[in-house]
């Protein structure tokens, strides 16, 4: 039986540990380079910070599987066993300009359930995490259950890519949406954005491409906190591949999903 307990006690200290460094390398000069094109950016500090994570785990956790966004992890391409999901910074652009609205995200799914997520926001020293059917947390608070939102009081998070001409999705519904809803916000990073939505800071989120990494802690907290996290058709997410995503609370995804996605 897997010791999911000793793992969360584990994983937590790894996370300090990390938000330590990453916080010290503020005051050092970053080394940027661009992946897939010139806005998709990494820096030393993703690098080394997946590395921390995954010595610590071979060592510690060696029969466990690593899926990680700058690739020093295993090539993964089934659910099978234990599977640590990992994004060392989401929000990397961010991190970058800002400083700031970017964050560690981590899912450890077992034969494709998520059992345990984490999603640290460094700048604010905010650990939003869950476990399986003990429900979510921001540090120490335990995460209210969601309640039912109505579309006209909601808070969306949505990226202003999505409301324009895109080859991803026709974007007229979601200007409707988005004339209909209290208002919209986008933060740059799916992990904080998934936080929010766990936490009620965003009523949902919609975004048309997110890789596991992106949303694996993420969809554990929106979960645990009784919220809806599927495709943007409902469907169910593919954690192996890159998905739209819409996470949402209770009723309020129904109706989105009905009159706006549909
Ligand atoms: P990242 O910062 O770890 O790259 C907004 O840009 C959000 O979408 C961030 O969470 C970002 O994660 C993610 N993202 C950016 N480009 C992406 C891409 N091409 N595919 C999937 N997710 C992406
Ligand atoms: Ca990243």
């Amino acid at each position: 039986m897997t010791n999911w307990t000793k793992i969360d006690q584990t994983v937590k200290r790894w996370i300090q540990e990390a938000g330590t460094n990453i916080r010290a390398s503020f005051t050092s000069s970053l080394t940027i380079q661009a992946k897939s094109n010139p806005n998709d950016l990494v820096t030393n500090v993703d690098q080394e910070t997946e590395r921390f994570f995954i010595e610590n785990i071979r060592s510690e956790f060696p029969e466990h599987r690593i899926l990680g966004e700058e690739g020093q992890g295993d090539r993964v391409q089934s659910l099978d066993g234990v599977i640590w999901i990992i994004d060392p910074i989401d929000g990397t652009m961010n991190f970058v300009h800002q400083q700031r609205n970017f964050a560690v995200s981590i899912g450890i799914y077992e034969n494709g359930i998520g059992q345990l997520g984490y999603i640290y926001d460094i700048v604010h020293d905010e650990l939003y995490h869950a476990r399986k059917g003990h429900g979510a947390w921001m540090n120490d608070t335990p995460l209210p259950k969601l309640e039912k939102a109505p579309v006209e009081t909601a808070i969306l998070g949505i990226s202003a890519t999505w409301l324009i001409n895109n080859r991803h999705f026709n974007q007229e519904k979601l200007v409707q949406l988005a004339k209909d809803v209290r208002g919209t916000r986008s933060y740059g990073s799916a992990a904080l954005e998934l936080a929010y939505v766990a936490s009620g800071r965003l009523d949902g989120y919609i975004t048309m491409r997110n890789a596991p990494w992106d949303f694996a802690g993420g969809k554990m907290i929106v979960e645990e906190a009784g919220g809806i996290v599927s495709t943007i058709d409902g469907g169910e997410i593919d954690m192996l591949s890159v998905n739209p995503v819409f996470a949402a609370a209770p009723g309020l995804h129904q109706d989105i999903l009905k009159k706006y996605l549909t």
